[in-house]
């Protein structure tokens, strides 16, 4: 793991553990806002609770018996992934530097959230649904748990997990047992961990977090921005990542192979990926892979002939509604350093 900082604890994957389909447990990246929370799982209770005729507190046994188990082949990914290409930019302090590793994918097991809010019954003038962890984060002010909301339609649809099993294992404590919230092609941070509490609500969550994960736009200044100066975060965009040959390499000219993985947002899927090796005067398509579903990532792979020189790759993913991803991240600089869309870039050089 490339380790940002240890205390709260921040990890991404290296390149190496993103080339299969599911990423194994010790390398899969953590992204944490506060101290890892003790909890026993004997007492825990998870409430769900706000605009619901029948308020429902269950233990994880409970929720075991009374709802099943479903599982489903996620990719998680972190807003601030490649933050580190936005700073090259211009500076962002103050946040975590992620390189293109703050994204993962498991197969996660547990209820379907939309059955445990039918059998709470809210009530149609609920709009959103809030998720409450039980980690207590200095960066708000004053300290707030974690959290933040999905709207109900996407809350009640059914690859919307509360998760107590990941890739066949119990729930890992570091990635939120005993329970997460698990939100395919949203941003890592609606996938609360450590889940206290699911509200349903007219408004979206007026957590700290819920606002903190915004674009705001180039000239703000994060440490003053109010709630709804920026632009929300919720869905994922088009996304793509270089993972062969790797960044600086030095290979010998001549047919070479490069992989990666494109990666869409919530129900499109991955319609083609393009990479050049000169600055995109010819463009070669790559050979994707057949998609799991709509919110997991896609590998791919294609052989380019490279000259002898130093050799700027770069890889660009189009989704199913023709949306692309743009060139430079100059173009979606952002004061807190959020949703880096741009094309994939990568510097080798070639020996004659
Ligand atoms: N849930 C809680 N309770 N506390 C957190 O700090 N981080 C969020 C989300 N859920 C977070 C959380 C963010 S920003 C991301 S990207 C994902 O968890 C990361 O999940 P992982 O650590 O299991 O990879
Ligand atoms: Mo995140």
């Amino acid at each position: 793991m490339l380790v940002h900082q240890a205390e709260p604890y921040n990890a991404e994957s290296p390149p190496g553990a993103l080339v299969g389909s599911i990423t194994p447990l010790d390398a899969f990246y953590g992204r944490n806002h506060a101290p890892i929370p003790r909890i026993d799982p004997e007492s825990w209770r998870l409430r769900v609770e706000g605009l619901v005729d029948r308020p429902l507190e269950l233990s994880l046994e409970e929720l075991r018996h009374r709802f099943g188990e479903r599982s489903v082949v996620a990719t998680l990914q972190c807003a601030g992934n490649r933050r580190a290409d936005l700073i090259e930019v211009r500076d962002i302090p103050g946040q975590v530097p992620w390189g293109p590793g703050a994204v993962s994918t498991a197969c996660w097991s547990g209820a379907s959230l939309a059955d445990v809010l039918a059998e709470a019954r809210v009530r149609p003038e609920a709009a959103h649904i809030a998720f409450t962890g039980a980690d207590l984060s200095q960066q708000a002010e004053p300290p707030q748990p974690f959290g933040g909301s999905v709207p109900v339609a996407k809350a009640t649809s059914s690859e919307v997990l509360l998760a107590w099993s990941m890739n066949g294992q119990p729930l890992p404590t570091a990635h939120g047992a005993p329970l997460r919230v698990v939100v395919p092609g949203w941003i890592g941070a609606r996938s609360v961990k450590w889940l206290q509490c699911v509200t349903a609500l007219a408004e979206p969550s007026d957590n700290y977090f819920q606002s903190e994960y915004s674009v705001l736009p180039p000239e703000a200044d994060p440490h003053r921005a109010k709630p709804g100066d920026g632009i929300t975060l919720g869905p994922i965009t088009i996304h793509c990542a270089i993972l062969q040959p790797g960044k600086d390499a030095r290979l010998p000219s001549g047919p070479t192979e490069i992989t990666g993985f494109a990666l869409a947002g919530d129900n499109r899927t991955v319609a083609r990926v393009d990479v050049t090796a000169d600055h995109g005067n010819t463009w070669t398509r790559a050979d994707l892979d057949p998609p799991e579903n709509p919110w997991t990532w896609q590998h791919w792979r294609t052989t380019l002939t490279l000259p002898p020189g130093g050799i700027e790759l770069i890889a660009r993913a189009w989704d199913s509604t023709a949306a692309v991803q743009p060139e430079s991240p100059a173009t979606v600089w952002n004061p807190r350093g959020y949703a880096n869309e741009a094309a994939a870039h990568l510097h080798i050089t070639c020996r004659p």
